[in-house]
């Protein structure tokens, strides 16, 4: 290979890592980086997480999520309870307008069961969200070993 041959496949290489966050519009809606944690290949379970920030006056209600490549999708949260934390299932999350609802580690997250298989670092799967007034939304999750470096502060 001549080395311009592989200055350019580098490049190739390159840019996606570097284009790592994406979003989506839906409406007044926007759905920012919907990304998963890398998992041992054995774990049962996964989950999703994102920022939904409505742009409009009128709230909105994310009432559920679901995707090809797990057997059922849930909106859970994180709670305090007796000094442990757990998490429990939701129902709806809402999105307050001119506001934003969080999905993030140790908070609101889609949790994924029955999953074909574990993703590994780089690679997305897709997702559908459900929200009462935008609609259906679909996304793809990005897979990433740690937490994007948006969720530190
Ligand atoms: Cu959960």
């Amino acid at each position: 290979m001549s080395m311009k041959h592989a200055l350019a496949l580098a490049a190739a290489l390159c840019c996606p890592l570097l284009a790592n966050a994406h979003d989506y519009a839906a409406g007044e809606l926007h759905i920012e980086h919907p990304w998963s944690r890398e998992m041992p290949p054995v774990a049962p379970t996964a989950a999703a997480y994102f920022i939904v920030h409505n742009q409009g006056a009128q709230a909105d209600r994310l009432l559920g999520a679901d995707t090809p490549v797990a057997a059922k999708a849930e909106l859970h949260e994180h709670i305090h309870q007796n000094g442990l934390m757990k998490m429990q299932q939701v129902q709806v999350v809402e999105v307050p307008g001119k506001g934003q609802a969080r999905f993030a580690p140790m908070g609101y997250h889609v949790m994924l069961f029955g999953l074909q298989r574990q993703f590994k670092d780089g690679e997305r799967f897709p997702l559908t969200l459900h929200f009462e007034r935008a609609g259906d939304v679909q996304v793809e999750v990005a897979v990433e070993k740690d937490a994007p470096a948006a969720e530190h502060h």
